[in-house]
């Protein structure tokens, strides 16, 4: 699947661009295997710990609810990236064969090839989201992994050694995502203004007075489904007031060679025609890099993930 010079066009003007079908239902169906099987294992543990009744009878969307309103965390034991605050030698991840399968799925490769060209790094700013209804979040959840996303530029979630870099947001919808069920809004041809000035919150985000969110389109979609965007382009996410989880995931390419804003994580080479030989095609080794980083920065000072205060005028 590549793309016709209309999307390739509406990308340039608009920043950003919805792909029906992206993954496929085989490859949407891995997916929910592995991190089934995950959730099962992390139940069974929470289970035997006593802090969740018995699972037997409950299905993944169970599970999840259940460990959430007993506190047990699953977000970041599926995440596939390090946390932005504190890492120890411990700190839960995932790297499985479904979700590299996922990053390096040639289809979606071929998309990304259309918009930033053939030299493709899988970049390390990725996360896996999953969006209990609203009324299940607690009042006190701030992660934009779990609730609500406040509206930001994925370039203000970068270091600034990245600003120039070519690059581009690939989201993907896991379940279908309705009107109700947290779409991912955006501020059509805003990437053309640049970036605006973030305040570094709970929650990395733009000032309300400087989102025209009264331009913003929402993007339900169909599961399978890829909006793909600029890295300059607003966004944030609903709600959910369906009843219903909302599943995603957000990966990032960048043009090998520049930086990818977050050099303390490792990233690895996708897809090349120049240096072919360079390109990953083993989760195992994927895993272990990020094991190795995880080893490493557990023993250093925190690393910032932006560039961002609260101080600056704009965020009083
Ligand atoms: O899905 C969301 O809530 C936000 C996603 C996001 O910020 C991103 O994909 O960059
Ligand atoms: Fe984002």
């Amino acid at each position: 699947m590549t793309l016709s010079p209309d999307q390739i066009t509406q990308f340039e003007d608009q920043g950003y661009l919805v792909v029906p079908g992206a993954l496929s239902p085989d490859r949407l169906s891995q997916i929910h295997h592995e991190y089934s099987r995950l959730l099962d294992r992390l139940y069974a543990g929470w289970e035997a710990e006593g802090r969740v009744s018995p699972g037997a009878a409950l299905d993944f969307w169970g599970k999840l609810s259940a460990a959430y309103a007993a506190g047990c965390d699953w977000f970041q034991p599926m995440d596939c990236s390090l946390p932005g605050g504190e890492i120890t030698a411990t700190t839960p991840m995932h790297f499985g064969q479904a979700a590299f399968d996922m990053i390096t799925d040639p289809h979606l490769l071929d998309i990304v090839e259309a918009l930033i060209g053939p030299e493709i790094t899988s970049n390390p700013i990725q996360h896996i989201r999953i969006k209990p209804p609203q009324p299940q979040v607690r009042a006190d959840e701030a992660r934009a992994h779990v609730t609500t996303t406040d509206w930001h530029q994925d370039r203000g979630v970068t270091l600034p050694e990245a600003d120039e870099t070519p690059m581009i947001t690939v989201w993907l919808a896991i379940t279908e995502v309705t009107d109700e069920s947290a779409p991912l809004q955006v501020i059509p041809r805003a990437h053309r203004q640049g970036l605006i000035e973030h305040c570094g919150w709970a929650q990395t985000g733009i000032p309300k007075a400087l989102v025209p969110s009264a331009h913003a389109v929402p993007l339900p979609c169909p599961a399978g489904a890829a909006v793909i965007f600029h890295p300059l382009t607003p966004h944030a996410s609903r709600p959910n007031t369906s009843n219903q989880y909302r599943w995603s995931f957000d990966i990032r390419y960048n043009r090998t060679g520049h930086p990818t804003g977050r050099s303390q994580f490792p990233s690895f080479v996708a897809r090349s025609r120049a240096r072919p030989d360079q390109v990953l095609t083993d989760a195992d080794t994927w895993r272990e890099m990020w094991q190795t980083a995880r080893s490493r920065l557990a023993a250093t000072d925190h690393i910032p993930i932006h560039r961002w205060n609260t101080t600056s005028p704009v965020c009083a």
